[in-house]
């Protein structure tokens, strides 16, 4: 039976997907290149500098900056990104969450963090919810950035629970694949035309209940 959850941050505990959009969107204008929520999507779950080789892909910009350049954009998007995220309190933890993490508890399963920003403790913190995770992994001992299943892997062997006893719970398309190449049983929470691989879909978060994720991975 399940023994973890391993939860994705951006865009399912907390809507920072929104900042990471809107400081790409500027920076994104700064350089010439224009974005909108769809490209975006190619974004989501993706790291800085992987956001960034896409979206001068995007513009077909990729071979006009350095290396040196291509830090100093990313830092410029982080940085926005930072400001940002300042704003953030514990009323911007998206509806359903905090008593989805509150069941899980009261169960008696492990909860995990996978989340591919380095600016994950900030958040976290600052929604004052630390206290319910058993494990959050650092990003920055990632090598490979989702959809490779590293990440989850990882939170899995910190919980000390095999994959096939872990849930993901994911709103990027990279997420879900990643969370199904550990082996894990995935959550998405977003639109089927663009999560449609996860093993249960829920619109939004506050569709996202306890008894019911646990009897369809029961039922998988
Ligand atoms: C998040 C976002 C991505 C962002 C990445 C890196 O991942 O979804 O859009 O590019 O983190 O963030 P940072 O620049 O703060 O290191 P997740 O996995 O929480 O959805
Ligand atoms: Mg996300």
């Amino acid at each position: 039976s399940v023994e973890a959850v391993i939860f994705d941050l951006d865009g399912v505990i907390t809507d920072t997907a929104a900042y990471h959009y809107e400081a790409w969107k500027e920076l994104g204008e700064s350089i010439g290149i224009a974005i909108d929520e769809e490209f975006n999507e190619q974004l989501k779950g993706v790291s800085r500098m992987e956001s960034l080789e896409r979206l001068l892909r995007h513009g077909n910009r990729q071979d006009d900056f350095t290396e040196q350049e291509k830090e100093k954009l990313a830092t410029r998007k982080n940085e926005q990104y930072k400001r940002l995220i300042k704003r953030v309190t514990p009323d911007d933890i998206l509806p359903g969450i905090k008593q989805l993490l509150v069941d899980i508890r009261q169960d008696g399963i492990k909860i995990g963090m996978a989340s591919a920003s380095k600016n994950a403790f900030e958040v976290v913190g600052s929604l004052k919810i630390a206290e319910y995770f058993d494990y959050i992994v650092d990003s920055s001992t990632v090598s490979k950035g989702k959809p490779d299943p590293e990440i989850f892997l990882k939170a899995a062997e910190a919980l000390q629970v095999p994959s096939s006893r872990c849930i993901g719970v994911e709103d990027a398309e990279a997420g879900i694949e990643a969370i199904q190449g550990a082996g894990m049983f995935a959550v998405g929470v977003g639109k089927p035309q663009l999560l449609g691989k996860a093993d249960y879909l829920v619109e939004n978060t506050s569709l996202l209940s306890w008894p019911e994720i646990k009897k369809r991975y029961h039922h998988s």
